[in-house]
């Protein structure tokens, strides 16, 4: 009994974003993914979407990276094969070292398949409770715009703004900001933006009003890190650090951090993520679903992740609309009295059109 991978397909879109997206980092004004779609020998289709980005400035993958891997590398030892279970996958998947993103994606149309296999939404499937996710946006701005831009996300009715901040970024006006909006909560991403010398600036923001603050230093900094978690109020949250559960062991055994970020692609997958949310659930360490300026098909797999009844801080989850004219999903996800509904159908739950990405 199981289920037969008959065929996997790899589509690569593109699409324009509304707006282009700033950080300290990178502007991003174009989105490019890969598309995985995996047909069962029954028939059915599990979709992943694989969320590196055009060129290696978040993590080392790239889109070109991904797609060279997942069709010459990754493809090969899955074809044909007989699953029982979607954890089979990451072992399967063992012998190649890395390359995260790429297998995330895989893994992604695998667990939608065998939810489908099993008649159940993929949130269900994997113990998933809460039915209506509490919706997060971020403002990714300079100090002119962001007062507009705050206040833009609170008449959507989004529950938490999370603010991209430098050591320059304006503290007094980000407080007033934030003080206008005592029912949203905040978070800061500084995405490695602190170093040593600058120490001092990061602890400035203790009294903004954040709940927390996204990694503050470099993804390998982790002495700077316990240090920050020692002498600040606000949490310290870990993003680019984490790359799998073994960084989760030494966040806990250094007391780097409180709070960690969950990105399936980063982490590589269902499996290696839901051996981290268990870990931290038994260490209490808090944890969140992040973003990735994806599609819809990453994003329903996020949805049903943020599902997981230890998973309490509200992720990067905004609608299908705040990056796209028009999504690759139907029906597209909305944002409804701050939350996003589950869906109730096998799988990931939307349809998949990649019409609308101009295939
Ligand atoms: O640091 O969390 C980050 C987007 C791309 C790369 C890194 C990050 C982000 C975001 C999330 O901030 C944006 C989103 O998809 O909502
Ligand atoms: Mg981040």
């Amino acid at each position: 009994m199981g289920v037969t991978i008959r065929e996997i397909r790899f589509q690569r879109i593109h699409k324009k974003l509304k707006k282009p997206f700033v950080t300290s980092l990178q502007a991003v004004n174009d989105r490019e993914a890969i598309i995985v779609t995996i047909i069962s020998d029954s028939g059915l289709e599990g979709f992943g979407e694989c969320v590196a980005f055009s060129t290696p400035w978040y993590t080392e993958e790239t889109v070109e990276s991904c797609a060279f891997v997942m069709e010459r590398v990754l493809k090969p030892l899955l074809q044909a094969r007989i699953l029982s279970s979607p954890h089979e996958v990451a072992t399967v998947f063992a012998p190649v070292k890395g390359n995260h993103m790429a297998k995330a994606a895989i893994e992604m149309a695998v667990w939608d398949l065998f939810a489908k296999y099993e008649g159940v939404p993929l949130w269900q499937y994997i113990g998933g409770l809460h039915k209506h996710i509490p919706a997060g946006v971020v403002v990714a701005a300079s100090d002119d715009s962001i007062l507009r831009d705050i206040e833009q996300a609170a008449s959507k009715g989004y529950s938490r703004i999370k603010i991209k901040i430098t050591a320059e970024s304006d503290r007094a006006l980000l407080k007033e900001a934030i003080s206008r909006y005592p029912d949203i909560i905040f978070f800061a991403d500084a995405n490695g933006g602190f170093s040593e010398d600058n120490f001092g600036q990061l602890t400035l923001f203790n009294d903004i009003g954040f709940s927390l603050i996204e990694q503050p230093f470099g993804e390998q900094e982790w002495d700077l890190h316990a240090q920050a978690k020692k002498q600040m109020k606000t949490s310290i949250c870990l993003d680019e650090s984490i790359k799998s559960i073994h960084d989760v062991e030494r966040m806990i055994e250094m007391q780097a951090a409180d709070i960690i970020v969950l990105k399936m692609g980063r982490l590589g997958g269902w499996h290696e993520t839901l051996k981290i949310v268990e870990l931290c659930r038994r260490s209490g360490i808090g944890m969140w679903v992040g973003g990735m300026i994806e599609f819809g098909i990453s994003k329903a797999h996020n949805l049903a992740l943020a599902s997981l009844p230890d998973i309490v801080l509200p992720g990067d989850f905004s609608d299908s609309r705040h990056f796209w004219d028009e999504d690759v999903i139907a029906p597209e996800i909305m944002v409804i009295d701050g939350k996003i509904e589950l869906q109730q159908q096998a799988g990931i739950g939307y349809d998949v059109d990649l019409k609308k990405a101009g295939l």
